[in-house]
């Protein structure tokens, strides 16, 4: 059969079929076309009719990928950018998906697991957090740029064997946060943080993770919700994507992401009030009275990721203040607080442990917890009046 038969590239070897769908798309793209003329204006034939003319909407809306999103923010900030930092951030993205279609099959996983701790290909059956750590470990691990990496279901940070020359990014992260939510079916979530490794060549990679969040240069979630978005930041606006299972990509669909100044949900486990310091019992004591004339209603889900994506789109308050079990609050500073105070202040929003601002805390550990307020700035600031109140009064 020669290359010329139409039937050659549907029999051709898979990389013959690129190159061949790649020729194809060349010549159309240099071939004149009289589709969607009218879209079009026509700078050179007043009938409107050009054979020269471009297509812009024939197909409908551009389509922007996270990918493609990445790699153009990069371009336009860095234009001697390598690519390095948007294949690392491309290695996120498809461990949110590898996690997302697990998560989807949560129920049926759940079933196989249950006939015997094994699936059929004699494995022991993984629950989804280990398994969501070891699709972060394994899309990371491999990218030939990440040089340590440190996780909630790890004690302390690994590092990445693979080049240990190149490897001058650290990615911190909740593999799955509220993972205890999935047996009931409601959103849990991937959370990291990105920061520079300082010391390439040190071999002790507990000192450095321990950065403050103000050196972070990129953070964000993915959230296992209604369906799945990957949401990020690099310090230049935030930024949403919603997973298109149908082409297995995060789509642009939130661009530029603004907390409203203020909103009408506040989110707290109120189950704990009793022992939360009394600044916030008498916080959200106001927030109930609707003495500023609006009237609040409460939120919560007991996923962080989850109760902050609602809070960042809608506005209003998350607490997770101290309380008589976790003294210094339940959330973990590095792979928690710190990536969310980032996106909430490059959305407008404001994050703290209810005295400092969160990206300002100096860690001490990798696993350590921290008091955590985040949400518009409105809310935040009646907060903190409560607090400098209950202070002064000290
Ligand atoms: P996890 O990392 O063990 O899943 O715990 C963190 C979760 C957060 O997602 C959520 O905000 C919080 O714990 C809820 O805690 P509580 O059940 O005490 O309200
Ligand atoms: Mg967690």
């Amino acid at each position: 059969m020669s290359s010329a038969d139409p039937r050659a590239s549907e029999t051709a070897e898979p990389q013959q079929r690129t190159a061949d769908l790649q020729s194809d798309l060349q010549q159309e793209a240099t071939q004149p076309t009289r589709e969607g003329l009218n879209d079009t204006p026509n700078n050179n034939d007043e009938s409107g009719v050009s054979p020269f003319k471009v297509v812009r909407d024939a197909a409908g809306p551009q389509q922007i990928t996270a990918a493609q999103h990445i790699f153009e923010q990069q371009r336009a900030r860095y234009p001697q950018a390598t690519g390095e930092f948007s294949w690392l951030l491309s290695g996120l993205t498809l461990a949110g998906k590898i996690v997302a279609a697990q998560v989807r099959r949560a129920g049926l996983v759940d079933i196989l697991g249950s006939a015997g701790a094994t699936n059929v290909q004699g494995e022991e059956q993984q629950k989804l957090d280990v398994f969501a750590n070891r699709a972060l470990l394994h899309c990371l691990g491999h990218r030939g740029n990440v040089g340590i990496l440190a996780s909630e279901e790890n004690d302390d940070p690994l590092i990445v064997l693979r080049d240990p020359e190149r490897g001058k990014y650290i990615v911190v992260f909740d593999p799955l946060d509220g993972s205890s939510n999935i047996d009931v079916n409601v959103s849990v979530g991937t959370i990291f943080s990105i920061l520079r490794r300082d010391n390439g060549d040190s071999q002790n990679p507990a000192a450095d993770v321990l950065q403050p969040g103000l050196k972070q240069i990129a953070a964000g979630y993915v959230v296992y919700g209604s369906s799945t978005m990957l949401v990020y930041t690099t310090g230049e606006g935030v930024h949403g994507f919603t997973l298109d299972p149908a082409i297995g990509a995060f789509v642009l669909s939130h661009p530029n992401i603004r907390m409203p100044e203020r909103g009408a949900l506040y989110s707290v486990n109120e189950a704990n009030a009793d022992s939360f310091p009394e600044y916030c019992r008498r916080f959200l004591h106001w927030l109930k009275s609707g003495r500023d004339g609006t009237v609040y209603s409460s939120r919560y889900i007991g996923s962080l990721v989850a109760d902050f994506h609602r809070t960042l789109l809608k506005g209003g308050i998350f607490l997770y203040p101290p309380t008589a079990r976790y003294p210094n609050g339940k959330l973990r500073l590095l792979y928690e607080a710190n990536p969310i105070a980032m996106l909430a202040e490059q959305a407008g929003g404001r994050a703290t442990d209810g005295e400092n601002r969160i990206l300002e805390i100096e860690p001490t550990e990798l696993h350590q917890r921290t008091p955590l307020m985040v949400g518009s700035p409105y809310e935040m600031e009646r907060l903190h009046e409560f607090a400098d109140m209950a202070r002064s009064r000290r």
